[in-house]
């Protein structure tokens, strides 16, 4: 059992000033694998005076102290990488391959990319009439949630350390302890006392704290638009900055010079890694319909070697949902999209074999009506639509038919094809052909799937304020 029911604050792991506790399941088991401290206000507030206190000389720090500590963080990262791994297939049920090669290196990418997006920033700018500065933005409260345990918190870690940003971080409480790893991490890398301190607690008593603190400044949050939705408002009465990144239901634009296996494999990897859970994930997948008999074909054909089941077992890529809840979301999902759609494969209930765990079928709708539900709410599972369009226009207008814009996909041949779609998806990250992805590559999205942007300097950007002085002495 891993029962660790310590915050980090100033500095120290100290006992939860209150008794509660919160259970973290393995969904792969259904077990109890851990207990954290449910947060207090207190401890909330232990850790703003620490972030408060440490602000004003880890704010004047330089840069080259700063990435001296991001390249300390990236040498623990890397030592504990067993360790990160291993928990991260405990918590979010993750398949060992899964752990590392997805979410292990993208913690690992976003440290990286900040010791070299810091080494390129410009902190003040001499602009003919005025100097422009650029100088941290306060305190910062992070709240992250469970389906990339080290990615979202590491990019927001990574991007306040770089600008000189205390913060207090307040992991998901059904995957805490990849991040209580992190706080180890930063521990050991010299980064002062009360720049860096975790909370754990419920989204009610301390994200909702973080929100509507008045001496926070800043709040980065990643998670649902509901929640998303009340941060703003808190937010509001202390005119707090915010960045929200909120999901989506990512169109992928099949060209008619597609390779239909190309197509469909992208179609499923969006489905299948991480169980769908991924804000970015295309859900809603356009077709010409004189493809639609080859694609449905070859979907389905191809749909089993993307193995799912038991995240310890070798060559599985898929494994259980994080949780009930989760697992429930998805369902009634399924069930609606069997009235409004054609089943290609999949439904509800468990797989054959995987009766234990929040294991759900991979399921595949067709013949589905872009306006449809299942088309347009984030499910956050491994279930996609397949639309058909009739021409190119058709395929842009539906696919910016939505009330998200985080990410779109487009996958075929011709180059001019693709770049007019690429331009005309209305999100804020277009992968063609499946590119690899570039950790210096702004991540955010139009519309609600949120504001503002994270990863690389955008990133760094976020948790700074800009200053512009007239008259500046020259040094
Ligand atoms: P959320 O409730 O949005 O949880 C995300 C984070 O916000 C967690 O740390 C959560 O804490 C915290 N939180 C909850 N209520 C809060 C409040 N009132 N004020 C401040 N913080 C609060 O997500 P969920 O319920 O876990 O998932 C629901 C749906 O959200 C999913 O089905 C999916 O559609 C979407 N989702 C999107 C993303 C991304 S990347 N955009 C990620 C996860 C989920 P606790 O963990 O303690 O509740």
């Amino acid at each position: 059992m891993r029962n660790q029911l310590k915050h980090y604050i100033n500095g120290e792991w100290i006992e939860s000033t209150g008794p509660e506790t919160i259970e973290v399941i393995n969904p792969a088991t259904e077990q109890v694998l851990g207990e954290i401290s449910s947060g207090t206000e207190e401890d909330l507030e232990k850790a703003v005076k620490a972030a408060r206190a440490a602000f004003p000389a880890y704010s004047r720090s330089t840069k080259e102290e700063r990435i001296q500590w991001l390249k300390n963080i990236v040498k623990g990262y890397e030592a504990r990488k067993d360790e990160l791994i291993d928990v991260m297939t405990d918590e979010l049920g993750a398949p060992l391959s899964v752990s590392d090669e997805v979410h292990y290196h993208m913690g690992l990418g976003h440290f990286k990319q900040a010791v070299e997006s810091l080494s390129d920033f410009s902190f003040s700018e001499d602009r003919g009439g005025h100097t422009l500065l650029k100088e941290s933005i306060g305190v910062s409260g992070l709240i992250t949630p469970w389906n990339f345990p080290t990615n979202q918190a590491s990019t927001k870690i990574a991007s306040a350390i770089a600008a000189g940003s205390p913060v207090i971080l307040k992991p998901a409480s059904k995957t805490p302890f990849a991040a209580m790893i992190l706080a180890e991490i930063i521990d050991e890398a010299g980064v002062p006392k009360g720049a860096f301190n975790l909370v754990n607690g419920s989204g009610s008593v301390i994200g909702n704290g973080i929100s509507s603190h008045h001496d926070i400044d800043f709040v980065s949050f990643t998670g649902s638009g509901t929640v998303g939705k009340k941060i703003m408002k808190n937010a509001a009465e202390t005119i707090k900055k915010v960045a929200l990144e909120l999901g989506g239901k990512s169109p992928i634009v099949v060209l008619e010079d597609a390779d239909v296996e190309k197509a469909a494999k992208t179609a499923i990897s969006n489905i299948m890694t991480n169980t769908g859970q991924v804000c970015s994930a295309g859900t809603r997948v356009f077709i010409p319909q004189s493809m639609k008999k080859s694609f449905e074909k070859t979907i389905v054909d191809l749909l089993p070697t993307f193995p799912y089941g038991d995240p310890r077992k070798e060559g599985i890529v898929t494994g259980p949902l994080v949780s009930k809840d989760q697992w429930d979301t998805v369902q009634s999902y399924i069930k609606k999209g069997e009235k409004e759609a054609t089943l290609l494969v999949g439904g509800t209930g468990k797989p054959e074999g995987l009766e234990t765990g929040y294991y759900a079928k991979p399921t595949i709708f067709t013949d589905v009506s872009n306006d449809s539900v299942i088309a347009q709410e984030e499910i956050f599972g491994p279930v996609t639509t397949i639309i058909t369009y009739e021409d190119l226009e058709d395929a842009i207008e539906m696919a910016n038919d939505s009330v998200y814009g985080l990410a779109g996909f487009v996958v075929g041949k011709d180059p001019e094809t693709l770049r007019h779609v690429a331009s005309s998806i209305r999100s804020g990250r277009i992968k063609v052909n499946d590119a690899n992805t570039d950790f210096n590559g702004p991540f955010g999205g139009y519309k609600q799937s949120g504001i503002g942007r994270e990863w690389g300097d955008f990133g760094i950007e976020e948790y700074l304020e800009i200053k512009s002085v007239h008259g500046m002495p020259s040094a």
